[in-house]
């Protein structure tokens, strides 16, 4: 008798796109979600059985975790199935990788992972489920583009918005710890609404609280350059700080960052919808000259440099982004 497989998925856990992907993963096909960070996708996929059915979806492959990904692709698909799906920048050598592993990829710079993985399993999950990818696009910045637009058109739009900000602003106030990511994949598990599970709204209601405490600190703290604007912050989304200064100092970029006391600062970034900088680029030419890294989309993207290279990093951030 052929033995079944049994299905696993391993999506991004800090944000509704990737929380959004497992779910209907888990809709499609019952599969064990793992909802990991970018330093656990290795550990993560290291436990993957041999003969499994494999989704990965909405993690960047960097060159920090290519490698040893790969090579736990080749392993699965000798028995198994891996289906890859992601919408960051893929290296063209990263991808042929890929595909030689026997990976089935569906990759797309166009629409965020959740739209993807929707499209790629939409014939074995409900209609309803497609509300999950909406919520997705949106929170991801990509309701703009095309499938999502056809998306988000069979719903009422506000109601759109209100589901997936409450969700978004609740994972931001919780830290997106994989617990409470755990109980959403649950949950959506029943195409609940996010304002029926238990404590989104009164965790995006302190998100929200907290939002607007910071940007009272904005027009005081952040500093301004050609451009750009940054500030510190000890908030711990400091992605949405970057996008508050945008709106309070109406410059086209920001970044906000945060004092690891291990010695770095993580840090976000920003552009305005119009804008034309390629923020991902910039900052993964610039940071590993720094003994740092980051790369990402160009509109968002994020970075980690050691702390003593912030004023380094800031001349050289100025220069490319105004060459
Ligand atoms: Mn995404």
């Amino acid at each position: 008798m052929k033995q079944v497989r049994k299905t696993y998925c391993i999506s991004h856990g800090k944000d509704v796109d990737g929380i959004a992907s497992a779910s209907i993963v888990k809709l499609a096909n019952g599969a064990k979600t793992y909802l990991v960070n970018y330093d656990k996708v290795i550990q993560t996929i290291e436990k993957i059985p041999d003969n499994a059915e494999l989704y990965v979806c909405d993690l960047g492959m960097n060159d920090s975790i290519a490698e040893k990904f790969i090579e736990e692709c080749n392993r699965i698909t000798k028995k198994g199935k891996v289906t890859y799906i992601d919408h960051h920048i893929l290296k063209p050598s990263i991808k042929r990788k890929l595909l030689k592993a026997k990976v089935e990829l569906v990759h797309s710079r166009k629409e965020c992972a959740g739209v993807l993985t929707y499209q790629h399993l939409k014939k074995q999950v409900p209609k309803g489920a497609s509300i999950l990818a909406c919520y997705a696009a949106i929170t991801d910045y990509l309701d703009n583009q095309k499938i999502a637009k056809d998306l988000i058109s069979n719903y009422d739009r506000q109601l759109l918005l209100l589901e997936s900000t409450m969700l978004a602003y609740a994972l931001a106030y919780d830290g997106a710890k994989p617990q409470f990511g755990n109980k959403i994949v649950d949950a959506f598990q029943d195409l609940c609404f996010p304002h029926e599970i238990k404590d989104v709204s009164i965790l995006a209601n302190k998100q929200a609280e907290r939002m607007k405490n910071i940007m009272k600190t904005i027009n005081s703290d952040a500093k301004s350059y050609k451009n750009f604007a940054c500030m510190e912050s000890t908030n711990p989304t400091i992605g949405l700080v970057a996008n508050m200064i945008i709106g309070e100092l109406d410059v086209p970029v920001a970044f906000a960052y945060r004092h690891n006391p291990i010695g770095h600062y993580e840090m976000s970034f920003r552009a305005r919808y119009d804008s034309k900088a390629e923020l991902g680029k910039i900052v993964a030419k610039i940071t590993p000259e720094l003994g740092g890294m980051g790369g990402g989309h160009n509109k968002a993207c994020g970075a980690r440099i050691p702390d003593d290279k912030l004023k380094k990093f800031i001349k050289l951030f100025s220069a490319e982004l105004n060459k």
